[in-house]
């Protein structure tokens, strides 16, 4: 049976010294570190994500704002929002919670956003600085799975990995993360990196998944991963997030990409949902929120 990766508990672990390092920064002079998160629409999971970020904010001491814009917000207004907080020196980190609505242009959104103030890392100089193994702000549930799998001692240094999934904002930088050299600042896992995505036959993807040692799906299709794609003792590290009605209860329930109950005779080491990455993704924002603010205070200081 495969140990499952308790990514509540070690989240929890990390934002204790993560409220440490913000204790220690303020007691040190500098201004309480502040994230701004802006929802536009109503989507009821960006609600409950951001409502999460914010009370991860108050667990680690940083202070917080979640601004909340009409569906009807246009492109424009969005924008001037942004270059407000870009220029506004209290605000450390800005974020605006994906899906926008259609009528918004996501890449025009986040490039807006103010590299040294993109804590989400989704900022294409960010993604750039990724891709060429520069230091700069690493998107957050990517540096959640890396926290995971160097948490649970998980080897990667020359191990075969496959990434499901090629999204921008989660696979294509953990991808970039996985296999890209540990002796650069991004301190990558020097993995051998299979993306499997929408085209890859299914019989190809089990596979490559079969070949791998580290699985990561990123997807939204429950039961896509099964017990026969698993060689035995890998570890498999479910992102997606799919909220099914259990048939037994009838009532709503979350799980990921991965069939659990099957994998997990199979796997070495197996991530839930909830409780895997989805804590890791909130808690690798703070980290990200506190570097922001260091690194503003570095620079103020010169
Ligand atoms: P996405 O939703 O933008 O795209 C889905 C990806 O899956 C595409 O790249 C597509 O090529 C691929 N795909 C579709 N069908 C496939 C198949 N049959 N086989 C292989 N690949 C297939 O991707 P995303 O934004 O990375 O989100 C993926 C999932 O992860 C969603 O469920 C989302 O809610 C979840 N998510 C979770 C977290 C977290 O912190 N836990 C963070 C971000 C996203
Ligand atoms: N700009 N948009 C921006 N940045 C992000 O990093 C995100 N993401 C994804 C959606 N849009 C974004 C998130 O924050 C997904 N995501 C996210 C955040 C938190 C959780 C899951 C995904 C989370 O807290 N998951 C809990 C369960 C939450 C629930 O009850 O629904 C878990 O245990 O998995």
């Amino acid at each position: 049976m495969a140990q499952i990766i308790d990514g509540k508990g070690i989240s929890a672990e990390i934002r204790l010294k993560l409220h440490q390092e913000v204790i220690d920064f303020v007691s040190s002079g500098n201004p309480v570190p502040h994230l701004t998160a802006v929802i536009v629409g109503e989507d009821p999971a960006s609600q409950t994500y951001v409502k999460n970020k914010i009370l991860a904010c108050k667990e680690v001491g940083i202070s917080s704002e979640t601004k909340l814009l009409p569906a009807s917000t246009t492109q424009e207004e969005l924008l001037q929002l942004i270059g407000q907080l870009n220029r506004d020196d209290c605000v450390s980190g800005v974020l605006v919670q994906l899906p926008v609505p259609d009528h918004i242009n996501e890449r025009t959104i986040c490039n807006a956003v103010a590299p040294e103030k993109d804590v989400d890392g989704f900022n294409e100089i960010n993604m750039g600085r990724l891709a060429l193994d520069m230091d700069g702000f690493v998107p957050a549930t990517p540096l959640g799975i890396k926290a995971l799998l160097e948490h649970c001692n998980i080897a990667t240094h020359g191990r075969n990995a496959v990434v499901v999934g090629r999204s921008k904002n989660v696979s294509l930088p953990l991808a970039i993360l996985m296999h890209s050299d540990g002796k650069n600042a991004t301190k990558a896992l020097d993995a051998t990196v299979t993306i499997c995505h929408r085209y890859t036959p299914p019989k190809e993807l089990a596979k490559h998944c079969r070949q791998a040692d580290i699985i990561v799906v990123a997807v939204g299709k429950p039961g896509l991963i099964t017990k026969d794609m698993i060689k035995p003792g890998a570890c498999v590290i479910d992102v997606g997030i799919n909220r099914i009605k259990d048939e037994k209860t009838g009532k709503h329930k979350l799980v990921g990409d991965v069939d659990f109950e099957e994998v997990r005779q199979v796997a070495g080491h197996i991530s839930p949902v909830p409780g895997g990455v989805g804590p890791m993704t909130v808690t690798m924002l703070m980290h990200n929120t506190l570097q922001a603010a260091k690194k503003q205070a570095a620079s103020r200081r010169v």
